[in-house]
């Protein structure tokens, strides 16, 4: 996409400013405020994050703030810390030992209560069980389970003890699994009997066996029980969790691990090929999720925070687990959909344990919104002192039902702009200091140095849409694909002199609030998760009776982008609405039911240019429905283009 197709729909609405109530108690009070950290986060960066660590536990502390070899950047060099151990630990030594750290609640209504106490113990044996299995600092271990408290005990364990997770959301498929076991080498897989969705048993461990049929290098699987389903167990390599747990000691020191000591590889979509490892390491995404959970949401210990994400994405992983818990704070987990049993599970979890904060996703409120207006209303929502989104441009509709259904008007909205490899929110608004506009993300956080640049990297001037770059590293930057240095050389840094190159398109109002426009590569954002067309598209090939296929995204006003697949058949091949079916269901089986084109188009042929690229512009105008009006000059046959149209009518 060229700079000059980037404009910027939205049109500016009002301002909304923070509540003197709301004012009142917050970190951060005014505009002028929040302006002297940016700056002092920026001009003396030094004096800032000397500040924030030591509001963090050091085993040792670390003696040179940052290094910058692009595009390899080190933080907090020299130190020693554990994540586990400051999430942990650090709060047994005050009142907050018996405070709740995660409040649960099962799909069919189970509920569970850890204080800090028993997320430490727990925490502490599931990592001697880790160890009792021969896992060291520096393996890789997969996790593939329910939004359980387990989850976020067998993440911490191998942070404890310097392991490397690698989460994997439950949706996804057997075929996801050998994919992402093959590229992390993993030693163990975390997982469960099943886990709740819809009133239905996902079958977790099934799926795991399925991919161990494939994937080699795997010593050891820990199940939980969570359904009572009836597993296969295998002999000497498959373990129940309460069976190993109830072996061990619940005495386990944190490890003392290098700043830069690898915690966790999350798997995430590109725009070529296979999804990409992104890394990150110990105290630099720690310092960030830290902070930011402090200052973005505002947190006190008198709150209940619920992130709505599951810990199979980044935001699960990141305000969920890490970012809350370095807090101290009370986090909140959900197993199971929005509307079980009916369409106000969330608004019946708010008032049951008086959530004060929730952060939740467009695609989430759009379907409330749907949902009707009777839901929210049966509920009394007045714990709620602030909302928070993240996933996808919200549309104004959307902030407005938002403020006025679930927040009531009373709680200011946080939009918080961020990435799998950014770690931790990049641009939003700090809720007690600035005004939010319906629709933009609003401003950099500290110590990031965003701008909306041209391809040659030049700043646009205000309101002018250009590529978002961020000019400086930061603490929660991805240190690298796992096994691909190269490609997150070229990927990230490659494009634009310099920068760090987001891949969304955007652009900067005159008061500085920044605007996203979304993604400017192959990347689709359906229903706030990344999905690569190029995934979809080497899924549907996997099929033999596919010749060839390109995937684009069409305008849905309820998942924000929906799949559509142009699919060419091979020769002998009827196109049928059976087979269309067959397709859908096997991007499935290959990928997970997320990634499940939402419409299938049989076409004789492709738009291609002469070089014999796919002209996906094209593809993206008549999936939308609408005219064909860009560039065709270099359309190889235009033939194709008139055929597509007429397929559609
Ligand atoms: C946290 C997360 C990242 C992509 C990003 C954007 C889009 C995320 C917003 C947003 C507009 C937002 N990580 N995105 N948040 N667009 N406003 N507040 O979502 O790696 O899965 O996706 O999501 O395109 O590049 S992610």
């Amino acid at each position: 996409m060229s700079q000059t197709d980037i404009v910027s729909l939205q049109k500016e609405g009002k301002k909304f400013k923070p509540s003197a109530a709301f004012i009142k108690h917050a970190h951060l009070k005014s505009a002028a405020a929040y302006k002297k950290l940016h700056t002092e986060s920026i001009k003396q960066p030094q004096k800032f994050w000397t500040r924030v660590s030591k509001e963090l536990h050091w085993f040792k502390p670390w003696t040179k703030l940052h290094e910058w070899r692009e595009p390899f950047a080190k933080w907090f060099i020299g130190g020693q810390t554990n994540v586990a151990y400051n999430c942990l630990d650090r709060h047994l030594t005050s009142w907050r030992r018996n405070k709740a750290a995660i409040i649960f609640e099962g799909e069919p209504g189970d509920e569970r209560v850890l204080t800090y106490t028993d997320l430490h113990r727990e925490v502490c044996r599931f990592a001697n069980v880790l160890k009792a299995h021969g896992i060291k600092a520096g393996d890789r271990i997969m996790i593939y389970m329910p939004m359980v408290p387990e989850a976020a005990i067998a993440m911490l364990a191998c942070a404890r003890i310097g392991a490397t997770h690698t989460v994997v959301f439950g949706g996804f498929s057997a075929q996801s699994i050998i994919d992402r076991l093959q590229d992390s080498q993993a030693k163990m897989v975390i997982t469960a009997d099943g886990g709740y969705r819809r009133g239905a048993v996902v079958a977790l461990k099934r799926n795991v066996d399925d991919a161990l049929k494939q994937a080699t290098g795997v010593e050891h699987v820990i199940v939980l029980k969570r359904t009572g389903t009836e597993v296969a167990m295998q002999e000497g390599r498959d373990h129940w969790w309460h069976e190993e747990t109830a072996k061990v000691s619940a005495v386990c020191p944190a490890a003392k691990l290098d700043s830069e000591h690898p915690l966790f590889i999350l798997y995430t979509s590109g725009s070529t090929g296979k999804p990409k490892g992104v890394l990150h390491t110990t105290a630099g995404y720690l310092a960030g999720t830290y902070l930011t959970t402090k200052y973005v949401f505002d947190i006190k210990d008198e709150d209940t925070f619920w992130c709505t994400a599951d810990v199979g994405w980044v935001t699960g992983h990141s305000y969920t687990v890490y970012g809350a818990l370095a807090n101290g704070a009370t986090t909140v987990m959900y197993e199971g959909a929005p509307n079980w049993p009916e369409p106000d599970r969330f608004w019946r979890i708010i008032a049951k344990y008086k959530v004060t904060i929730l952060y939740t996703a467009p695609t989430a409120i759009r379907a409330f919104m749907r949902w009707g207006d009777q839901w929210p209303k049966k509920h009394d929502l007045a714990s709620l002192r602030l909302l928070g989104t993240v996933g996808e441009p919200i549309n104004p509709e959307a902030w407005l039902w938002y403020h006025e259904h679930i927040g009531q008007k009373r709680c200011p909205i946080v939009d918080t702009w961020w990435q799998t490899e950014t770690g931790s929110i990049m641009i939003t608004t700090l809720p007690g200091a600035c005004f939010t506009k319906p629709g933009s993300a609003g401003l950099p956080f500290f110590g990031i140095d965003p701008a909306v640049v041209n391809k040659e990297g030049s700043e646009l001037p205000a309101n002018v849409g250009g590529f978002l770059v961020v000019r400086k590293p930061w603490p929660s930057i991805m240190r690298t694909i796992h096994g691909d240095p190269e490609r997150f050389k070229r990927q990230y840094f490659g494009e634009i002199p310099n920068v760090y190159f987001t891949g969304d398109g955007c652009r900067r109002d005159k008061d500085g609030y920044f605007w996203i426009v979304g993604r400017i590569d192959d990347v689709l954002n359906v229903a706030g998760h990344r999905i690569g067309t190029a995934e979809v598209e080497s899924a549907l090939v996997s099929n033999q009776k596919v010749a060839e296929a390109a995937c684009v995204g069409r305008p849905d006003s309820l998942k924000g982008q929906a799949l559509v697949a142009f699919v060419t058949l091979k020769s002998g091949i009827t196109a049928t609405p059976e087979l269309k079916e067959e397709l859908r269901a096997h991007v499935g089986v290959q990928i997970g039911p997320i990634a499940k084109p939402d419409d299938i188009r049989f076409t004789a042929a492709l738009p291609k240019t002469r070089s014999g690229k796919i002209m996906r512009r094209l593809l993206k105008e008549i999936a939308g429905g609408g005219d064909v009006k860009g560039d065709t000059t270099t359309l190889e046959d235009l033939s194709v283009l008139v055929q597509l149209k007429a397929d559609e009518e």
